[in-house]
């Protein structure tokens, strides 16, 4: 029998690599998508299948983790072997404007799916995307034994999330683990997180179509690491015998500016010419410094990253150059297909995904 998992948060960055991941190792896959007046998942046209074809592994279903009614009832009828949950207003910034909504998502929705997993009596093993944004104020480098000290209304309730994944699996003997990851990065990432928000611009720069990139703090430093190198970390997480808590990332920072100034360099301009300030992209409390710890991870889960932040910047940079019909430099394929031979492939996956953003995948 596959094992079937549910996965919440299945149209986001993580989402579609864990998706891809998971059928690579032959799992049934259940994804919770939100209603919306477009279509909202093209990062999953390349591995959509019919659902009128019997045999397609992959089911995508409606739902919000602001309502229990259909997270309940998949969990009660599905009874899934293992469980993640990555769905979030997951936008640190937004979440000063949406304070309210992004508790109620971020935080409260992991309570909405315990509480099924408790009531149904159900044997799965559930996965939390806790974030070191959880971290805040503590100073570097951060391990799981940190103290934690949120920054924003989303770190906050990433921390509410955390401590009620940890308080279900002391309380109840649940198979309950939390993975708290560093910012991972890949040509998937939302479009208004910084490093893909820079790659973009400047591919629409050398196409002509954008003059001025605008950004906020470029002091702040973090820990940036590839997404799918993540996703294994995700899964491995849930294949050990114990359900426990780790800290994912690569344990190398750099700022804002650095990489502004990387990719720019990659594709041979200076980013002084093109980068100005504008204040309303700061935060009203920031995060200085994010640096992982990830020696747990390396010892017991095997896990490692490999690409380096000069690799990730040169494939998320090829990966916007190539969707602006600009011919690319062409180091980020070559990265991509000697890291990833695989279930994970330049020419398979990531460009199938930035050519065919068409959003077929829909379920109504
Ligand atoms: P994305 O923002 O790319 O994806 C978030 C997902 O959550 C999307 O599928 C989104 O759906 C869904 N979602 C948003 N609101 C709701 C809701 N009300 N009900 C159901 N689903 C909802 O995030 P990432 O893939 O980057 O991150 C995955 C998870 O990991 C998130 O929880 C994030 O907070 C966390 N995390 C991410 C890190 C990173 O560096 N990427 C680091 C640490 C933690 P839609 O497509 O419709 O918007
Ligand atoms: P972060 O990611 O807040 O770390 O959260 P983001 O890319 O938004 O910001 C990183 C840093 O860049 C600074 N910055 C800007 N950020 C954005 N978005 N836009 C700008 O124009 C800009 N200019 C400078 C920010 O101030 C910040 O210091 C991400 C999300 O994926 C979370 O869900 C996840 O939990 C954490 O990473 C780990």
């Amino acid at each position: 029998m596959p094992k079937r998992a549910l996965i919440t948060g299945i149209t986001g960055q993580d989402g579609s690599y864990l998706a891809e991941l998971l059928l690579a190792h032959d799992y049934e896959i259940h994804g919770i998508i939100r209603r919306a007046s477009s279509f909202n998942t093209e990062r999953l046209d390349h591995i959509y299948e019919d659902p009128h074809n019997p045999k397609a592994r992959m089911v995508l279903h409606y739902g919000d983790l602001s309502s229990s009614e259909q997270l309940t009832s998949l969990i009660y009828n599905l009874e899934p072997d293992e469980i993640y949950n990555l769905g979030a207003q997951s936008h640190v910034r937004v979440s000063f404007e949406t304070p309210e909504y992004t508790g109620n998502v971020t935080g409260l929705g992991i309570v909405r799916i315990l509480e099924a997993v408790r009531r149904s009596g159900i044997q799965t093993r559930f996965y939390q995307a806790s974030s070191s944004e959880m971290f805040g104020a503590s100073p570097p480098p951060q391990s799981e034994d940190t103290h934690f000290h949120p920054r924003s209304p989303y770190a906050v309730a990433k921390a509410y999330a955390h401590w009620t994944t940890v308080n279900y699996r002391e309380a109840y003997n649940l198979f309950l683990s939390c993975g708290i990851l560093f910012n991972h990065e890949s040509p998937r990432r939302g479009e208004t997180f910084v490093t893909r928000k820079i790659t973009r611009a400047l591919a629409k720069i050398l196409a002509g179509k954008q003059k001025v990139l605008y950004l906020g703090n470029l002091d702040a430093r973090r820990d940036w690491g590839y997404a799918p190198e993540y996703v294994e970390g995700m899964w491995r997480i849930l294949q050990q015998d114990e359900s426990e808590d780790y800290v994912l990332g690569t344990g190398e920072s750099h700022s804002v500016r650095e990489f502004v100034d990387e990719a720019f360099s990659y594709a041979g301009l200076d980013w002084r010419e093109y980068v100005k300030i504008d204040y309303a992209y700061l935060r009203p409390s920031e995060v200085d410094h994010l640096l992982a710890d990830a020696s747990k991870a390396r010892q017991k889960l095997g896990w490692e990253p490999t690409i380096t932040f000069r690799q990730l910047v040169r494939i998320m940079v090829d990966a916007d150059l190539q969707s602006e019909g600009i011919s690319r430099a062409g180091e980020g394929e070559a990265i991509l297909k000697e890291h990833f031979a695989e279930w994970h492939q330049w020419n398979g996956a990531v460009s199938q995904v930035l050519e065919g953003r068409r959003g077929t995948a829909n379920v109504g």
